[in-house]
């Protein structure tokens, strides 16, 4: 008689200083024992696998279990009395119940995402076996501090701490730790279960495979991250309250009364809430410690208006009657403006956070139809300086006009707000469409940034291959609905000369572009990568032709390279139904090349990258444009091409290296010669 018994363990042991899980099958059968013990590594776990730990169930730290809940994390949601997390799951009840009524959720989805959250009043409960720990409690240092020296101790080397404190300084907060390179700040932005902006901050020590995690988990959790460092204010509060504490400072020095400033404001900056509006609704001692640790942390020009102090200590709301007085109106918009753009300015000088990010929290954060370099491209970069040198005059030298916006001034040209990231892997240039507020949606400046890097690649001889990836959770979501609507007919026809030249350039790039399709790419997103070599989509992707159902149909190349691609048939079902499908169903009508886990994708890209760039690169530019020409011929033609460019290919200096490293059994080494 045989017995079998089977025993599982999963156990976690420290090597080389880090924590590596093992999974041990203990098996008896036959009078014999066998041990089996298989590797796994805790950086494999897919994000929706991960437990997030958010303690503090107030208003931010509930929307945050919330949101997370939402992504498919496993969530616990820690505060110290049951009164307080039976509050935040009410909230999240509220916010769910509005989702509902909207159709964005249905009642079903709501249900599971309450009960996917673990409410705990006991901090070792809710922090066992958790990958992220995210505290959201009051802003008082030394009981956050003394909350993460308590975590420390609870949680494995490898849990990663973050603050959402949105005034505190990282570096001093993980100081309580004995993992600073681990610690870094995610604050999120009211309401945190839907504002998409969270500000990823690096403190001194965070080390960057942790502010890489940290912006991954962010995208994970569908939000849109950018990047802060460890400053006063961080990248939006640097520039965000300041603006209210102008609006108290004209009212103080009366260049008018409130409801003109918030008028002023809501016109100047596209906003439904003027700043005494919102200090009303979020409240004015928020408003008044906000701008008082700016004034510890930065100086003079920070310091809190006067009225706005007296309004505080009040403990009144801002009274919001009164006349709009329309003259007053060009001043008050002019002293918001050099004040946002001054700091705006000084706040990129130091390196706080880039231009295309500090716009990004400006709208999407703050919902400003526009951020501020935008602004100054938009009023014209001398009246910007003019108005920023105008702030300088009346702050009694405690501002100073950055040198970035003097040197801009200078040059009499408006800032160039990058749409489209390029960086150097090795041999590979990975092209990132980066206008995540708009999912990468294609507009001209798009277009043309786009351009600009194609034929920088297009002369860089180091480079052989190109993948091409979106930032955020789309990888492009067509062309950009909301400029497009604004065109006449000729200049639809212009811009369609531009998309489809510029996804030309890239289909005729001489070397292999790699599309790493990471989310939906819809429309012109779905052009842009039929213009790339290979498609490899993440199972999050989502492909589709939505054009007639809005009244035109694919103009970037689509009608022509979809049927060379899937026939006929399946161009015309795609195109006229405007189906979406989903990554599997892309594959199977040989849409993509092949579909990969959303964490292994740009993996998957680089090693493809990576065995192209081992091959005989004239070889391969060569096979490209055969293969790319020889798909608009006959056979008899493209034959007749095919001797021409392999007898090309046979004259290189590279062709003899490779045949003769066969011979000798060696590896090649090609020059590109
Ligand atoms: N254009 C402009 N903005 C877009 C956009 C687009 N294609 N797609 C998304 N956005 C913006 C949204 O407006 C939103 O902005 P805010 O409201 O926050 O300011 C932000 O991106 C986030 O989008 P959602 O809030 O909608 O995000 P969700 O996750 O809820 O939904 C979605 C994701 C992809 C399902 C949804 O955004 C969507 O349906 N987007 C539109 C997809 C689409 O229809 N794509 C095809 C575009 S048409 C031609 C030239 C070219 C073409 C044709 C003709 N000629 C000039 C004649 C090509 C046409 C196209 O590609």
């Amino acid at each position: 008689m045989s017995f079998a018994y089977l025993y599982f363990a999963l156990v976690g042991l420290k090597l080389e200083g880090k924590t590596k899980t093992f999974i041990i099958i203990l098996y008896y059968s036959q009078s014999k024992f066998t041990v089996i013990l298989c590797g796994t590594d805790m950086g494999e776990i897919r994000m929706n696998k991960m437990k997030i730990t958010v303690i503090g169930a107030g208003t931010m730290g509930a929307g945050i279990a919330q949101r997370a809940s939402q992504s498919g994390f496993a969530v616990s949601l820690v505060d110290v009395k049951d009164e307080f997390l039976k509050k935040g799951f009410e909230g999240i009840e509220k916010t769910l119940k509005k989702g509902i009524e909207l159709g964005k959720v249905t009642e079903e989805q709501s249900k599971s995402i309450i009960e996917n959250i673990k409410g705990t009043t006991e901090l070792k409960e809710g922090a066992a076996d958790t990958n992220l720990v995210i505290e959201a409690i009051f802003e008082d240092m030394e009981v956050k501090k003394k909350l993460f020296t308590e975590l420390d101790e609870l949680c494995d080397d490898s849990v990663i701490f973050a603050s959402n404190t949105s005034s505190l300084s990282i570096t001093e907060l993980a100081k309580a730790t004995k993992r600073e390179d681990k610690f870094g700040g995610l604050h999120f932005f009211y309401p945190a279960a839907i504002n998409r902006l969270v500000e990823v901050i690096a403190g001194e020590k965070t080390s960057s495979d942790t502010v890489d995690k940290l912006m991954d988990i962010s995208q994970a959790l569908g939000k849109t991250p950018i990047l802060a460092k460890d400053a006063p204010g961080f990248a939006v509060n640097r520039f965000f309250v300041p603006w209210l504490n102008e609006a108290c400072r004209m009212l103080e020095d009366n260049t008018a009364n409130i409801p003109t400033i918030d008028k002023g404001a809501k016109d100047a900056f596209g906003i439904g809430m003027g700043p005494f509006e919102l200090m009303n609704a979020t409240g004015i001692p928020i408003a008044y410690h906000s701008q008082e640790s700016l004034h510890k942390g930065l100086g003079e020009f920070y310091k809190p208006s006067e009225r706005l102090k007296v309004q505080f200590e009040l403990n009144e709301t801002w009274d919001m009657t009164g006349e709009i007085n329309d003259s007053a109106l060009g001043t008050v918009k002019r002293r918001f403006y050099g004040v946002v753009f001054g700091v705006a300015c000084q706040l990129a000088q130091e390196k706080v956070a880039s231009k295309e990010d500090t716009d990004r929290g400006a709208t999407i954060g703050l919902r400003w139809a526009q951020g501020p370099f935008a602004l100054m491209n938009e009023v014209g970069i001398q009246e910007a300086y003019d108005m920023v040198n105008n702030i300088a005059e009346i702050s009694n030298g405690t501002f100073k006009v950055p040198d970035l916006l003097k040197e801009q001034a200078e040059s009499k040209k408006p800032w160039d707000l990058k749409t489209v990231r390029v960086t150097k892997e090795n041999k590979t240039a990975i092209i990132t469409m980066d206008r995540p507020e708009a999912l990468n949606a294609l507009n001209s400046k798009v277009l043309s940034d786009l351009r600009d890097i194609i034929k920088q690649i297009q002369k860089d001889e180091e480079i052989t291959t190109v993948i091409i990836t979106g930032s955020g959770k789309a990888f492009v979501a067509g062309a950009d609905i909301k400029e497009m609507m604004e065109k006449s007919p000729i200049e639809a026809r212009e811009f369609t000369y531009l998309g489809q030249a510029v996804l030309k350039e890239l289909e005729d790039l001489n070397k292999p572009v790699i599309a790493a399709v990471n989310g939906v790419a819809l429309g012109g997103g779905c052009e842009l990568a039929l213009a790339c070599d290979i498609i490899l989509a993440s199972e999050k992707a989502r492909l589709g032709f939505p054009e007639v159902g809005l009244g035109i149909h694919p103009g970037f190349g689509g009608t022509q390279r979809l049927p060379r691609l899937v026939g006929r048939a399946k161009a015309k079902e795609l195109i006229f139904t405007a189906d979406i499908l989903d990554a599997k169903e892309a594959e199977r009508i040989g849409l993509v090349n092949r579909v990969v886990a959303p964490d292994k994708l740009l993996e998957e890209a680089r090693g493809i990258a990576n065995k192209i760039s081992r091959q005989a690169p004239i070889a391969i530019r060569l096979a490209k444009s055969a293969i790319n020409k020889g798909c608009e011929m006959d056979l008899d033609t493209g034959l007749a091409y095919e001797v021409e460019s392999v007898s090309m290919a046979f004259s290189t200096k590279d062709s003899k290296e490779g045949m003769s490293a066969f011979t000798k059994r060696r590896k090649p080494e090609f020059e590109g010669k």
